[in-house]
């Protein structure tokens, strides 16, 4: 009871807080658009990617990803996603780890070439559900992605605020031990 009440009190909060999205890049998207994706940093192998090399790995698909941005604010979906996981990506770069316990100090940074960027732990991505929903993707609706977002772009459809780990043109993929 005192747990639905709450529910409603949050849902009541979150609506009244949805505002118009202020998309700051608008009009000129076109010149954030990537079509190479970099895998960078403790990696034994320093990826450069096309959208033709990323359809050599296990393709995967999301059919809908509600966005809602870290404000709750509600913007819509995605949908029809076809991309690979985060997770693949990095088992071909190979994380470089000298002993058992290194993995567990790394994080995991993906940038658009707008400058926006977001982390992941290794923890997450490799020991938590939340990494089997981690898409790089390149196809919405079976077509190449859109100058909004495209080519290459990212979602973290388990967040429970998907809006914040959808990163519009992706570009790199930085591999870093935060702790020695
Ligand atoms: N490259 C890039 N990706 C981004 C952002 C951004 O500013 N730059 N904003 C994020 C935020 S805060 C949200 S909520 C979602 C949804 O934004 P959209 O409605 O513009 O797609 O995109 C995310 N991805
Ligand atoms: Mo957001």
């Amino acid at each position: 009871m005192i747990c639905s009440i709450r529910k409603l009190v949050l849902a009541v909060a979150l609506g009244l807080s949805a505002h118009a999205y202020a998309h700051p890049t608008d009009g000129d998207a076109a010149k954030y658009v990537t079509t190479q994706l970099a895998v960078t940093g403790a990696v034994e192998h320093v990826l450069k990617l096309s959208v033709a090399d990323l359809r050599q790995l296990p393709p995967q698909k999301l059919g809908e990803v509600p966005m809602v941005c870290q404000t709750g604010a509600k913007l819509g979906q995605l949908e029809n996603l076809k991309g690979v996981r985060l997770r693949d990506l990095l088992e071909q770069a190979n994380v470089v780890s000298r002993n058992h316990n290194d993995v567990k100090k790394m994080v995991v940074i993906a940038t658009a070439s707008d400058g926006y960027a977001v982390v992941f732990s290794w923890s997450e991505l490799f020991n938590s559900p939340v990494g089997d929903g981690v898409l790089v993707y390149f196809e919405k609706d079976g077509a190449p992605l859109a100058d909004d977002e495209g080519r290459i772009a990212m979602v973290s459809s388990k967040d429970l605020r998907p809006g914040p780990r959808h990163v519009k043109w992706l570009q790199s993929i930085e591999v870093r031990r935060i702790v020695e």
